[in-house]
C-alpha cells in the first residue's frame, strides 16, 4: 500500500508546527554559540532565485550546526528603506510605507514558505522608528566624536535618481542603479569620517583568513594605500608653491614638466595672462568630459592639456620646468598636482611626445643606457640612478628613502602616505529613509538632536515629485521646530541617510532587537559576535562589507563592544544562471515568446539557444521560485538549487535538474513508506543462533557505507560548503539501500537493524537540504522526538574499515599484542598501527627500534633495544 507524496500538505504542515514552537528562535547560553547571517532583502515585492539560493545555502549551515548541538543565530530582516519605494510613490501614487509594508508582509509569506529556519522573533526592519532610531542615536555619538561632519562638496549627482551617490555607487561614471551618466554638483553634505580608519581597515584585511581572497583584493584597492613623498616646487617669480604627492622620488631628478588638475586653485593664480582665455576654456571643456567619470573612465581618456605660461622649479636641481594643466590629473588625489618623468611613467611620456616636451632618462636597466630620442615607452622596471647628482650609481628602489631623507633635510619635501579612500558621504535627497537628527538655528548654528527626542519620525505627509530637492522640505510640519538649545525658531535637516546607513550594523541589532535604552546590548554583542559565517553576493564586496566593517571599529571605540571586525568568515555565493531565447530581430524572448519548434513567436524567425546568463528581467531568463515550490515543493527547490553548482559558483538553472531532485525524494519518500513493515524493529537479536554482520558480506558493505556517507556528508558540508557532493553521497546510500531491498539480506534481524540504520541515516543527513519530507519520514520512522530537535547521526569509525586482519604482535620473540588492521595495509601502515597500541608501547616506548617484521596476515616482530 503506498502512500503519494503530497509535498504541499507536508509543507505546510510542519511549517506550521515550526512557527507554533519557535522551532528556531535561539536564545545566549545553551552550547557553543553560532552565529549565521544571510544579507537581508531589500523587499522589493517578491523572492527571486537569488534569495532562494542564497537563503537556503545558509539554512543548510544553521541547521546543520543545531543538529550538530550548536546554539546557532539565524535571523532574517528587511533592508527597508530605499529608492524603488519612492519610485513606486511617484509611479502608481501609493505611500512608500504602505508598498514596502505590503511587500514585507509577501516575501516574509515566501521565505516562511520555503521553510527556511530563521529566528523570527528577532525579525527587524529598518525603516521603522524602533530600528532607525539607533541610527540617529549612532549618528549623534558620531558627530559628538568629530566621525560625523559637514561640508561643501562637489558631489556625484545621479539625474536619474535625483539624489547624490557615494563614489562607491558610481561605476564608470555611471550610476550603479539607474546607469544614467552621473554629473558633479556642490551640496552641503553630510559626511562620516570612515578615512579615520583606512590603516586599520586596510591591515585587518591580512587578518581575515575566512574571506575570499578576491574580496580582501578588492577592499585593498578601494582603500589604496600609497607611499611617497609630498615635494613643493616654488613657482617661479611668484610667492606660491605647487604641492605634489609622488610614490617614485626616485625619479626627481627626471621632472621634465609639471601638471596641474583642472579644478586646481593654482590655476588661476599662475597663469600667464595672455593664455588665460585659453586656459579657462580647456578647464571648462575637461571638467564637462570629467564629471562623473571614475578613476578607470579617466585612466581611458585622451591625454590632453594646457600650456599655462608659468614655470616652477625642481627644489633638487633648481631646474625650471613649464607648468601645463591636464586632464588624467585628479584633483581629488594626493594634492591634485603631479610632476612629470616621461622617461618612467607611461602617462607622462605619452604626455611629453604630444605636446613635444623634453624626456629625462634617470633610470637605466642593468647593464643597458636608454636614449630618450629613441625610446618608444616609458622605461617603468627597476635600474641604476644616472643624471641623478649624488645619488648617480644607487639602485633607484635604495634611492626612494635616500631621497626622501634629503628632502626632508632641505626642507622641501616629506614622507607621506596616502589613500585613495574618501569620507563617506551619506547625505541624500530623498524621503524614504532615516531623517538626519539635526537642527539648524539661526543662533546657535548646527546642533544635534537631543538623544531624549529621538526618534525623529519620518512625517507620513509629504510630496514626492522627483525634481531633486528634498521632499521632506515640503513638510513644513516636519521641518519647523524649536532649537533644543535656546528654544527659539530652527529648522530641520531635510535630508535622509544613505540606507547603507542601515546595514551597517543591522547584524548588532538582531542580537537584542527589542532593546528601547541601546542599540544593543554588550552582553549580547559578547556572546554573540562576531559573526561566525556571512553569506551574500559579491556585488557588496565593497560598499556594504567595508561599511560594516567602519561601523564595528567605530562603535568598538564608542565603548559600545570590544570587537574588532564584524564577520569572521565569508562566502560569496554564485549567480543563478539559465539559457537564454533571443531572436535576431526581436531580441530577448520570454518561453512564452517562442513557440513548439523553437520560433520566434513574433516573427517566425529560428530563435539561438544556449547563451547562459545571470537571470534577470531584461534577458527574460527569470523563473518564479512561486511556481515551483507550488508545483514541486519547496524541499524539490531547495534541494536543486543546492545541487546544482557549489555555492560560491555560478548556477545553472535547468528544468531537469528540478525534476531529478522531484524524483529523488519521491525515491526516499517510498523507501521509507513502502518498506514501514520491515522498519518496524520488533525483531529480537538471538547470540549465535542469528546471523552477524561478519556473516553477510552485503550487510556489512552497507553499514560501512552508512557510516561512509555520515563521514563525507559531515565533511563537505562542514569544511567546504560542498553540499552538491554532499548531496550526490546521499543519493548513492539510497542507491545502496534499494539494491538490498530487492534481495532477501534484511529478512533477519541484524539485516532490519542494518536496514533501519541506513534509511535513519539518509533521512537525518537529507534533514538540512529538505527539512519537510524528511521531518515528515523521521515521524513516520516512529521517532518522538522531532527532527528539528534531533541530532545529527554519529560517525562510527569502526565501521569505515573494510575487511581487516589480527595481527600478532612479537616483541625481542615475545608475544606482547595482537592489532587489528584492514587486509589492504601497507608496511607503514601496520608499524604506524602496531607502534600506536598501549600493549605495545608498554614493551618497546622509549626504546631504540633496531627490526621490525611484518609478515601480512600473520605477525610482526620487533627487535628493540
Ligand atoms: C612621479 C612619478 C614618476 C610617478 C614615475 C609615477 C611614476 P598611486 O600609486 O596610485 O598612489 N599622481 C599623484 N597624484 C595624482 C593625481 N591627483 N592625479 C593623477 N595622478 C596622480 O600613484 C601615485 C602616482 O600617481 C604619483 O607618483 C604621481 O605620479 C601620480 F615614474 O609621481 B608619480
Ligand atoms: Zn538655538
Amino acid at each position: 500500500m503506498s502512500v503519494k507524496y503530497d509535498h504541499k500538505e507536508i509543507e505546510l504542515r510542519w511549517q506550521a508546527e515550526w512557527e507554533e514552537k519557535s522551532a528556531f528562535a535561539a536564545r545566549p547560553g545553551q552550547g557553543e554559540k553560532y552565529y549565521c547571517l544571510e544579507m537581508f532583502p531589500y523587499p522589493s515585492g517578491k523572492i527571486h532565485m537569488g534569495h532562494v539560493r542564497n537563503y537556503s545555502i545558509g539554512d543548510v549551515l544553521a541547521r546543520f550546526l543545531r543538529m550538530r548541538g550548536m546554539n546557532v543565530l539565524h535571523p532574517m530582516g528587511w533592508d527597508s528603506f530605499g529608492l524603488p519605494a519612492e519610485n513606486a510613490a511617484i509611479e502608481h501614487s501609493i505611500h512608500p510605507a504602505k508598498w514596502t509594508h505590503e511587500n514585507i508582509a509577501f516575501m516574509r509569506r515566501q521565505l516562511k514558505r520555503m521553510g527556511l529556519g530563521f529566528d523570527w522573533t528577532r525579525e527587524i526592519s529598518t525603516c521603522s522608528p524602533e530600528y532607525y532610531k539607533w541610527n540617529q542615536w549612532i549618528f549623534l555619538k558620531f558627530y559628538e566624536k568629530g566621525l560625523a561632519y559637514k561640508r561643501r562638496s562637489t558631489v556625484n549627482w545621479c539625474p536619474g535618481c535625483s539624489t547624490v551617490l557615494a563614489n562607491e555607487q558610481v561605476e564608470e561614471g555611471l550610476c550603479w542603479r539607474c546607469a544614467s551618466a552621473v554629473e558633479a554638483k556642490d551640496l552641503e553634505q553630510w559626511f562620516f569620517r570612515i578615512t579615520d580608519y583606512a590603516e586599520e581597515l586596510l591591515d585587518f584585511t591580512h587578518k581575515l583568513p575566512g574571506w575570499p581572497e578576491r574580496v580582501l583584493v578588492m577592499q585593498r584597492n578601494w582603500i589604496g594605500k600609497s607611499m611617497g613623498a609630498e615635494v613643493s616646487f616654488p613657482v617661479d617669480g611668484s610667492d606660491e608653491v605647487i604641492r605634489i604627492f609622488t610614490t617614485r622620488p626616485d625619479t626627481l631628478y627626471g621632472v621634465t614638466f609639471m601638471t596641474l588638475a583642472p579644478e586646481h586653485p593654482l590655476v588661476e593664480r599662475i597663469t600667464a595672462k595672455d593664455t588665460l582665455e585659453e586656459v579657462r576654456s580647456f578647464v571648462k571643456e575637461v571638467v564637462r568630459e570629467k564629471k562623473g567619470a571614475g578613476a578607470a573612465a579617466l585612466e581611458k581618456l585622451d591625454k590632453k592639456g594646457v600650456f599655462t605660461g608659468a614655470f616652477c622649479v625642481n627644489p633638487l636641481t633648481g631646474a625650471k620646468v613649464p607648468v601645463y594643466v591636464a586632464n588624467f590629473v585628479l584633483m581629488e588625489y594626493g594634492t591634485g598636482a603631479v610632476m612629470a618623468v616621461p622617461a618612467h611613467d607611461q602617462r607622462d611620456f605619452e604626455f611629453a611626445r604630444a605636446y613635444g616636451l623634453p624626456v629625462k632618462v634617470v633610470i637605466n636597466p642593468r647593464g643597458k643606457t636608454l636614449e630618450a630620442e629613441s625610446m618608444e615607452e616609458a622605461y617603468v622596471g627597476e635600474g641604476i640612478l644616472v643624471n641623478s647628482g649624488p645619488f648617480d650609481g644607487m639602485l633607484n628602489t635604495d634611492a626612494v628613502d635616500a631621497i626622501i631623507d634629503h628632502l626632508e633635510e632641505e626642507g622641501v619635501g616629506r614622507r607621506s602616505i596616502n589613500y585613495k579612500l574618501r569620507d563617506w558621504g551619506i547625505s541624500r535627497q530623498r524621503y524614504w529613509g532615516c531623517p538626519i537628527p539635526v537642527i539648524y538655528c539661526k543662533a546657535c548654528g548646527t546642533v544635534g538632536v537631543d538623544l531624549e527626542d529621538l526618534p525623529v519620525v519620518l512625517p507620513e505627509e509629504v510630496r514626492l515629485t522627483g525634481t531633486g530637492r528634498s521632499p521632506l522640505e515640503s513638510a513644513g510640519e516636519f521641518v519647523n521646530t524649536v532649537c533644543p538649545r535656546c528654544k527659539g525658531e530652527a529648522r530641520r535637516e531635510t535630508d535622509t541617510m544613505d540606507t547603507f546607513v542601515d546595514s551597517s550594523w543591522y547584524f548588532l541589532r538582531y542580537l537584542s532587537p527589542g532593546d528601547d535604552k541601546k542599540p544593543f546590548e554588550k552582553e549580547d554583542a559578547r556572546y554573540w559576535m562576531p559573526v561566525d559565517q556571512y553569506i551574500g553576493g559579491i556585488e557588496h564586496a565593497v560598499m556594504h562589507l567595508l561599511y560594516a566593517r567602519f561601523f564595528t571599529k567605530a562603535l568598538r571605540d564608542l565603548g559600545l563592544h570590544t570587537l574588532d571586525e564584524p564577520f569572521k568568515n565569508l562566502l560569496t555565493q554564485g549567480m543563478v544562471c539559465k539559457e537564454t531565447a533571443r531572436c535576431g530581430d526581436h531580441g530577448f524572448l520570454s518561453p512564452g515568446e517562442v513557440t513548439g519548434d523553437g520560433k520566434c513567436g513574433v516573427c517566425g524567425a529560428a530563435v539561438e539557444f544556449g547563451a547562459v546568463e545571470k537571470m534577470s528581467k531584461s534577458k527574460k531568463n527569470t523563473i518564479d521560485p512561486d511556481g515551483i515550490i507550488e508545483r514541486y515543493g519547496a524541499d524539490t527547490t531547495r534541494l536543486f538549487s543546492l545541487f546544482a553548482a557549489p555555492p560560491e559558483k555560478d548556477m545553472e538553472w535547468s528544468a531537469e535538474g528540478v525534476e531529478g531532485s522531484y524524483r529523488f525524494l519521491g525515491r526516499v519518500w517510498r523507501l521509507v513508506t513502502e518498506n514501514a513493515l520491515l522498519l518496524e524493529d520488533t525483531t529480537t537479536y538471538d547470540e549465535g543462533k542469528d546471523p552477524s554482520l561478519d556473516d553477510s558480506p552485503p550487510l556489512k558493505d552497507l553499514h560501512r557505507i552508512t557510516h561512509g556517507t555520515i563521514k563525507k556528508v559531515t565533511g563537505d558540508i562542514e569544511k567546504r560548503f560542498h553540499f552538491n557532493t554532499a548531496i550526490s553521497s546521499i543519493m548513492e546510500l539510497v542507491n545502496a539501500v534499494y539494491a538490498l531491498v530487492r534481495g532477501d539480506s534484511f529478512n533477519n534481524p541484524v539485516g532490519a537493524k542494518v536496514f533501519r540504520e541506513s534509511v535513519e541515516t539518509v533521512v537525518l543527513l537529507l534533514a538540512p537540504f529538505a527539512p519537510h519530507i524528511t521531518e515528515e519520514l523521521w515521524q513516520r520512522l516512529g521517532n518522538e522526538t522531532p527532527l528539528y530537535k534531533s541530532k545529527w547521526p554519529v560517525l562510527s569509525e569502526d565501521a569505515l574499515v573494510k575487511d581487516e586482519v589480527t595481527l600478532v604482535v612479537q616483541v625481542n620473540g615475545r608475544v606482547r599484542a595482537k592489532v587489528v588492521v584492514p587486509v589492504d595495509s601497507t608496511d607503514d601502515d601496520v608499524k604506524e598501527a602496531v607502534m600506536k597500541d598501549a600493549r605495545v608501547a608498554e614493551w618497546a616506548g622509549g626504546k631504540e627500534l633496531k627490526k621490525f617484521i611484518h609478515v601480512p596476515g600473520r605477525l610482526v616482530n620487533l627487535v628493540v633495544r
